[in-house]
């Protein structure tokens, strides 16, 4: 794969020399990071370029895309091959998802996939650092981006050789700990403010936080607590232990690994954090402002600070709302349809949150459902590590409904018309009964 991408970046040098370039990326983090490692690349050649940030690549969007500039796609589009196809600009993809089969691939077309090489998975980030690094040897610089990019796409605990390649050429401190962020501020006010491992009774509680760093035996010192990163190893697993022991028992290993601490603004910051820092941004529509942050904007920084915390408030009102409302509950399932009282954008992260939080027995199937104008975005959820395959079950049930679906068994989500409320309830409950019946 790596000498595809060589060859592929001289391809690109050649065609883009009197070109505009366009690059269109995704809007989580991996695809902010991967749009700024190619945004910053491009400054530094002096390309005339322009970039977009989107949630989802539609038919639409790509017919608008300017017909004179070379097109570069990062993480995403593999999954767009048919329409892509129809395009006469020359066109570059740098992406990680499945690629559609049943497509040949044109000739003006350009694709950096893992799948065409059987190669590990390495995130859309991590590709378009390669790429860049070929451009220029001098792009090393931004291997950092690339390791954000890692930590949002959540392909940084099973790093292959190429991944770990990246890490050496980052400015970074890699420490073996508690997944918690951000790992460099005051532990109880991690510990109080983390959605990554929800703990009961600590989560979102000053007092619970402060009570559960006595029982591990942690102190403050010079009036202050520790950080993540500045326990040592005794204090970090007195601290596991803690919060072990407040949790059902079930992924201990789930929520230790590996803290990535990047340099960024010429201080090292956690990765995680930065990384949930973008994600705010894009699902609260401040993609702009989590691109320009990547791109070392100390501005941007400021806005997506108080973005960020603004984010963190629509979910824990979201999370208070949900647990005050009626929901249609089953044995082995809950249907939670928030209306329009939750952001389409916020109520995967609540699914995902309600998954992990040890609320619902294992295998439970949570389905989360919130209004975004004409349409409704359900996201399927399973508690714990064991269940059913969620992503078959709401596939099954858009074929009938009409709509889009997509996923893993354990995460997945649809799209489907407001039309169709009372119906899609009615057939997924049924579903969820008879899967049932069936185990
Ligand atoms: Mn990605």
């Amino acid at each position: 794969m790596l000498k595809k991408i060589q060859q592929i970046a001289r391809e690109f040098l050649k065609q883009t020399e009197n070109k505009k370039v366009q690059i269109v990326s995704h809007y989580d983090t991996d695809g902010i990071c991967s749009a700024a490692i190619m945004a910053k690349a491009m400054q530094s050649l002096d390309k005339n370029f322009s970039v977009k940030i989107i949630k989802q690549l539609e038919k639409e969007a790509i017919e608008d895309l300017p017909k004179n500039s070379v097109l570069v796609f990062l993480d995403l589009a593999s999954g767009s091959l048919k329409h892509i196809n129809q395009l006469k600009n020359q066109v570059y993809i740098i992406d990680h998802h499945e690629i559609d089969k049943n497509e040949k691939i044109s000739e003006n077309v350009h694709i950096i996939n893992p799948y065409l090489h059987d190669e590990d998975n390495l995130c859309g980030a991590a590709l378009t650092y390669l790429f860049v690094k070929e451009i220029n040897a001098e792009n090393k610089k931004l291997a950092n981006l690339a390791v954000v990019g890692m930590v949002g796409d959540m392909h940084d605990q099973n790093i292959g050789k190429i991944g770990n390649s990246i890490i050496n050429d980052a400015e970074m401190k890699v420490k073996k700990g508690l997944l918690l962020y951000p790992a460099t501020r005051p532990l109880n006010k991690t510990l109080e403010f983390s959605s990554s491992i929800f703990i009961p009774g600590v989560t979102g509680s000053s007092t619970g936080a402060i009570s559960l760093l006595k029982d591990a035996g942690i102190e403050k010192k010079e009036g202050a607590y520790k950080s993540l990163i500045e326990l040592n190893e005794d204090e970090m697993s007195k601290l596991v232990t803690a919060i072990v022991l407040k949790r059902t028992k079930r992924d201990t290993e789930k929520f230790i690994g590996n803290i990535y601490l990047i340099k960024i603004f010429n201080k090292l910051e956690d990765a995680r954090e930065i990384s949930a820092m973008i994600n705010a941004c894009s699902r609260l529509e401040h993609s702009d402002v989590a691109l320009a942050l990547c791109m070392g904007s100390k501005e941007a920084r400021k806005k997506a600070e108080r973005i960020y915390a603004d984010y963190k408030q629509h979910i824990i009102s979201g999370l208070n709302f949900v647990s005050s409302i009626e929901k249609i509950q089953g044995r082995d399932y809950i249907i939670i349809n928030a209306k329009d009282n939750i952001k389409d954008t916020v109520i995967g992260t609540i699914a995902s949150i309600l998954s992990m939080s040890a609320v619902y027995r294992e295998g439970t199937a949570i389905i989360t459902m919130a209004w975004n104008n004409d349409k409704i975005k359900i996201s399927g959820r399973i508690a714990g590590r064991n269940g059913r395959n969620i992503r078959e079950i709401l596939d099954s049930v858009v074929e009938k409904t009409g709509g889009e679906s997509g996923g893993h068994p354990l995460a997945a989500g649809c799209l489907i018309s407001r039309a169709k409320e009372e119906e899609f309830i009615e057939l997924l409950r049924k579903k969820l009964e008879i899967e049932l019946v069936k185990i």
